[in-house]
């Protein structure tokens, strides 16, 4: 049997597949192979997991599985939204180093999966002798990876996963026929993808991409056809949706009021901003804000393009998140406080002692952005003063 040359494998003996994926980039060559050479993966995501960040591992792992590769599908968690509860026993919580030993570090292949750091995996120092893969769709940030299937034109990770079951049996056929006889059939996108997977990539598409509202022009359209191909296996949209935004505490729709009570709407409504505090998720009982459906409402609301959440992490640390409409990059202004996200969707985390400074802290830096003068703005030097440190009862 002769081996297959790079050339060979990577185009011209490719079939033609009507389905594969147009407005990604192509995935490199060198992605494709290390699935092909490696025989034990450590499937990791970001901490904190959402889910597209949750659904691509799981959906990575299925696969690998079926392709009778070892995995350890691993995450720091916390798994704290309720569209991922159901996900939290698929994975472990450390990483398994005897597997390691077992396969040999130079057979293991790490996959860092909807972020390009190790840091932000936890696992850092388990990872240093390991080859890594990054899969990721975020465009800000550093990538330490050995491999890297990443393009910010995709909606999700999710998506780059899919592009890639797509892809992959073909290919590893391509590389073994023997070893890999069963993966040719006549639907490559039935092999890795079925009902089960197609369910859990559709809801990690779903969530990043707003069911379909955040898809960019240029490459809506492409996307739109990839994940048609996932609904033809009959999930069920209804239910996707209702796991993506359902299911939340009582307590957070009481939070989710008083947000929005708080809320300044600044700047002719144009920017939006409010801030949630410790005391408050502890008198509602409740371990996170639903800030997505703060966002939701406040974009919702006349003349709204900007919009600004404060979260307390803790004494003196804030999380913050950003949403924005149109021209307005957020993004560029969470990576100056050392966070990530895009161009309309972004967050941070910052150090003050109260949500009034840290709120001047990040206004300051919205300012800067074309058609947000905000730092002359008498409105919002008042809202500032107005925030409290605000007492229950
Ligand atoms: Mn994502």
């Amino acid at each position: 049997m002769t081996e297959i040359t790079k050339t060979n494998a990577n185009t011209e003996s490719r079939p033609k597949d009507d389905r594969r994926l147009n407005g990604l980039n192509e995935i490199p060559f060198e992605v494709l192979e290390a699935f092909y050479q490696f025989e034990h993966f450590i499937v990791l995501g970001h901490q904190k997991p959402d889910a597209d960040c949750a659904t691509s591992q799981l959906a990575m792992s299925m696969a690998l599985r079926r392709l009778g590769k070892s995995v350890q599908l691993v995450s720091a968690g916390p798994f704290l939204r309720p569209e991922i509860v159901e996900f939290a026993d698929h994975f472990h919580s450390k990483i398994d180093r005897e597997q390691i030993q077992q396969y040999g570090q130079d057979r293991t292949l790490a996959i860092i999966m909807d972020c390009s750091t190790t840091e932000r995996t936890y696992f850092a120092q388990d990872l240093n002798d390991l080859s890594i893969l990054i899969i990721d769709h975020h465009a800000s940030g550093e990538i330490d990876g050995d491999f890297c299937y990443c393009d910010p034109q995709a909606p999700s990770t999710s998506m780059l996963v899919h592009n890639i079951l797509l892809q992959l049996p073909l290919f590893l056929f391509q590389m073994a026929p023997q070893k890999y006889d069963g993966l040719m059939t006549d639907d490559l996108h039935g092999l890795l993808i079925d009902r089960k997977v197609a369910n859990i990539l559709f809801l990690g598409f779903a969530t990043d991409t707003g069911f379909f509202r955040f898809l960019k022009p240029d490459n809506a359209g492409d996307m739109l056809r990839m994940v048609s191909a996932l609904v033809d296996t009959k999930i069920d949209l209804q239910s996707i949706y209702q796991q993506m935004t359902g299911g939340k505490l009582r307590g957070t729709r009481r939070m989710l009021g008083l947000l929005l009570l708080r809320a300044g709407f600044l700047l002719d409504g144009r920017l939006c901003v409010s801030y949630g505090l410790c005391e408050d998720k502890k008198f509602w009982e409740i371990e996170s804000n639903d800030s997505d459906s703060f966002y939701a409402l406040s974009l919702a609301t006349q003349n709204c393009e900007v919009i600004l959440l404060l979260d307390e992490a803790e004494e003196g640390l804030w999380n913050v998140g950003f949403r924005s409409l149109k021209q307005h990059d957020v993004g560029s202004i969470a990576a100056q406080f050392g966070g990530g996200g895009h161009k309309n969707a972004a967050g941070c985390r910052i150090e003050a002692p109260e949500p009034g400074r840290a709120l001047e802290l990040l206004l300051a830096k919205l300012s800067t952005l074309p058609g947000l003068s905000i730092q002359h703005s008498e409105e919002v030097r008042e809202y500032i003063a107005s925030v409290p440190k605000f007492q229950m009862g």
